[in-house]
């Protein structure tokens, strides 16, 4: 019998492919009430279900375990499961041993889900019947199709760390910056989690601008301001324009896309490098590029309201995300307002104070980080305020035109269930200031 841990989306998705497939399974999450628990008791999964603290009972009969990513490794089922010598995979492993078409992995800190995104438009684009799963919100055993001719996969390092076989035609590592310290003993732990995608790869795609991955042995390389003759993809800054090219053909210009930043070049050149792999047509993909929006709550854009233009960037959880949005905003615009906070992670945010002290005309902090960020911001104008609402109304009477940027670079577990739910509170205050006006 297969044991499922979590009924999250995970989990519901795993219990349903076994219970389809007639594999007898039991299901336990530590929650009493985890979220999936409602539509799995109507789809009728939980004739073997356990909720309540970890017990070794569980394990009884257990030939393997299926994990979702949110258990940690040290958690004491875990530790049992290893002692038992117990098969224990993740979701994702799973998928592997199922689908039949090839599989394109993207891991990374940051622009995992751009990319993800990105390439699977592309792909569709070019007439292809891509399927876009994973860790991006839509979990791969729910996304398995007879009809797919390509699965583009988002992996995150949880998924990772439970997948010890897979094979993916090709897979890349967008970037490694310090994430989810408080799930890993050090950073190198989690860098290895990361460069683990490569084990995998029949292919291995590389950003050479990424220093970690450096002495990867790669077969298809991309980035930025290199003369490298290896790469297949780079981009040129001209101005403050970057050119793309391939194999010295330019193929695009920043100017062409509706989405802003060195970051988002990068992520461009990244699904380029996958997609010409998988033998997608470069005007295609081109043309797919110019079309692409970006995804929602990554640096999105929202209005302009009285000279003001708003951003969303609630999907920036971690310094390096608010770096980056703040520098690809520099880039437009000489006044910028800052709305950031929440809970921070267990990182050195002292690169991110130095560019707001530097780059920043005034910041508005909300949530538990609050206090401690404003005594080490030293920006003309700061203020500590409890809600959104404050802080969207805060951030437009300070600004003097140019752009209001919500990009916490912290979790937003402290005021909203999570980033989608802070994003949209954002933008619905920024609408409602709008209304106000009038
Ligand atoms: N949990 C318990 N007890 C349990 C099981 C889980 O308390 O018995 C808690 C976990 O500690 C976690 C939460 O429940 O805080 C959710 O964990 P989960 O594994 O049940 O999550 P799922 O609903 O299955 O969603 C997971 C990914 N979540 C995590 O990795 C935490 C989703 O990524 C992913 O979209 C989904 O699978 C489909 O693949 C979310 C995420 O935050 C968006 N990912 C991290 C990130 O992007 O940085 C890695
Ligand atoms: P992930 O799925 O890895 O979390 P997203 O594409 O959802 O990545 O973007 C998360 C945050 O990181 C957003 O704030 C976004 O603007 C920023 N971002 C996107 N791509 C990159 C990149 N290549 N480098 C750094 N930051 C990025």
């Amino acid at each position: 019998m297969k044991l499922i841990l979590g009924l999250g989306i995970t989990g519901l998705s795993v219990a349903r492919f076994f219970f389809k497939n007639e594999i007898s399974f039991r299901i336990a999450d530590t929650r009493q009430e985890p979220p999936m628990l409602e539509v799995s008791k109507k789809e009728g999964l939980l004739n073997d279900a356990y909720f309540g603290d970890w017990n070794e009972n569980l394990l009884i009969g257990i030939s393997e375990v299926i994990i979702s990513p949110g258990i940690a490794e040290s958690e004491d089922i875990v530790i049992w499961i290893r002692n038992k010598n117990i098969s224990i995979i993740s979701d994702i492993e799973l998928f592997g041993r199922y689908a039949m078409s090839p599989i394109i992995g993207i891991t990374g800190s940051n622009g995992k889900s751009t990319v993800t995104q990105l390439l699977g438009e592309m792909a569709l684009a070019d007439g292809k019947n891509a399927v876009i799963c994973g860790n991006i919100g839509k979990p791969v055993m729910d996304s398995l199709s007879d009809e797919a001719e390509l699965y583009v996969v988002e992996l995150s390092s949880y998924q990772l760390d439970y997948t010890n076989k897979l094979s993916l035609l090709t897979g890349v590592i967008t970037n490694i910056t310090p994430d989810h310290l408080d799930r890993y003993s050090s950073f190198s732990e989690y860098i290895s989690s990361k460069l683990s995608i490569y084990k995998y790869c029949q292919f291995s795609t590389v950003n050479l601008d990424v220093d970690l991955a450096n002495g990867i042995d790669g077969d298809n390389y991309y980035g930025i301001e290199l003369s490298n003759l290896k790469c297949d993809f780079i981009a040129k800054q001209n101005g403050n324009t970057y050119e793309v090219f391939h194999k010295g053909n330019r193929l695009i210009t920043s100017d062409d896309l509706k989405v802003v930043g060195r970051h988002n070049i990068e992520n461009l050149l990244a699904a380029l490098t996958l997609g010409h792999r998988f033998g997608l047509s470069l005007k295609v993909m081109t043309q797919a590029a110019i079309d692409f929006k970006g995804l929602e709550h990554r640096l999105e854009f929202v209005s302009t309201i009285n000279d003001i233009d708003y951003y969303n960037d609630s999907k920036s959880t971690n310094a390096i995300s608010t770096i980056t949005a703040i520098n690809a905003l520099f880039e437009k615009y000489n006044n910028l307002t800052l709305i950031a906070g929440g809970i921070s992670k267990k990182e050195d945010y002292s690169e991110l104070f130095k560019l707001i002290n530097e780059k920043v005309n005034a910041v508005v902090l909300i949530g538990e980080c609050s206090s401690d960020f404003s005594k080490q911001i030293t920006a003309p104008h700061v203020e500590v305020v409890e809600s959104m609402k404050k802080a969207v109304s805060m951030a437009t009477s300070m600004a003097e035109g140019g752009a209001v940027l919500l990009s916490p670079g912290c979790a937003s577990f402290d005021m909203f269930n999570n980033f989608n739910e802070r994003g949209e509170t954002f933008k619905r205050f920024v609408l409602e200031e709008n209304k106000s006006l009038f």
